[in-house]
């Protein structure tokens, strides 16, 4: 009997403990707390980081859609900057669709990077005379702006991509310069292309080219780490990320798998990779601001990203917490 009332008084305390730990991690999880999503003051989507000096400059599009609006209402984009990945400082809006005279809206997915001391933001932007998305190319000597039309017209255009019907293949540009100065252009619909750039980085250097990729939706991004090249994408839709790995920016081009899963309440992701300081970052999408955050009302998120010993990136796992 003794042993009896002994064994039931140490099940009550494991049981009293467990309940005081699990007590304890809920407490933990302040929403005060949550860096996520990183913008909070307005929607964003389509992230595009550039690593400049000694902080990470955020370029986003600004999503304007009424709460009942179900589709996007872009028109123009945004740009933060920050010094530790926690802290974000707001800039004046740095470039419009309306600082491109030939477009006639939608300002879509875009991404800068810089060459000599100058900032090229490559945008996609509704065309104003030629069907369909385009591409655009915008100057700054500041990484926060202003921009102004670098080219007066289109870098791409609708009618210079054949490889499918659609007017939407133009979009979404990522920018890259190898090691030997060569820059190149990737972008992409249903049909991910690439061609070069010339050094004033306004001027295509060569034919468009096409990659083939496992159910490639959009969102190109390329990055580089250690030696190998990354060529991450949206995947199928609603969007998963999947990559592919390369010792060469021309390829050829390995299929790794997904990267990132579904992000919440979004059918888009779209990723941008960097290094900061030692550490890698996913920085995506999703839709979980409320009460109206979705598809078309869409918030800025980051997190940490890993590597495995052979090169492959570790799946990311998305969090409320974020960088903290
Ligand atoms: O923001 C409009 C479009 O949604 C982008 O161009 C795509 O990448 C998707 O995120």
């Amino acid at each position: 009997m003794k042993n009896l009332i002994t064994c039931v008084s140490f099940l009550v305390m494991i049981a009293s403990c467990t309940t005081a730990v699990a007590q304890s991690s809920v407490s933990q999880i302040d929403p005060a707390k949550y860096n996520n999503p990183i913008i909070k003051d307005q929607y964003t989507g389509d992230p595009a980081a550039l690593v400049y000096k000694d902080k990470v400059y955020l370029y986003a599009g600004h999503d304007e859609a009424p709460n009942d609006f179900n589709f996007y209402k872009m028109n123009e984009w945004v740009v933060y900057s920050s010094s530790d990945m926690k802290k974000w400082e707001s800039h004046p809006v740095p470039l419009k669709v309306t600082d491109f005279a030939w477009a006639r809206g939608d300002a879509w997915a875009s991404q800068v990077i810089e060459r000599n001391g100058k900032f090229y933001w490559y945008v996609t932007v509704s065309h104003g005379k030629i069907d369909g998305k385009s591409i655009g190319v915008a100057v700054s000597d500041s990484p926060t702006g202003p921009f102004k039309d670098a080219l007066g017209k289109a870098l791409i255009t609708n009618d210079m991509t054949t490889h499918t019907k659609i007017s939407w293949d133009d979009i979404d540009p990522t920018v890259y310069i190898d090691n030997d100065g060569q820059a190149y252009l990737f972008w992409g619909n249903t049909v991910c292309h690439y061609a070069k750039l010339k050094e004033n980085m306004t001027e295509l250097d060569g034919p468009i080219q096409t990659i083939d990729l496992p159910n490639f939706t959009e969102a190109p991004w390329i990055h580089k780490h250690k030696n190998w090249y990354y060529l991450s994408y949206a995947y199928q839709f609603p969007e998963k990320i999947a990559y592919a790995m390369s010792k060469s920016i021309t390829g050829p081009w390995e299929f790794k798998g997904i990267l990132n899963e579904l992000a919440g309440n979004s059918n888009t992701n779209h990723q941008s990779i960097i290094d900061f300081k030692g550490q890698s970052y996913f920085i995506y999408h999703n839709g979980a601001s409320q009460p109206h955050g979705g598809s078309f009302r869409r918030s800025v998120c980051m997190d940490k990203l890993f590597y495995n010993k052979d090169g492959t990136m570790k799946r990311v796992i998305m969090t409320s917490e974020g960088i903290q």
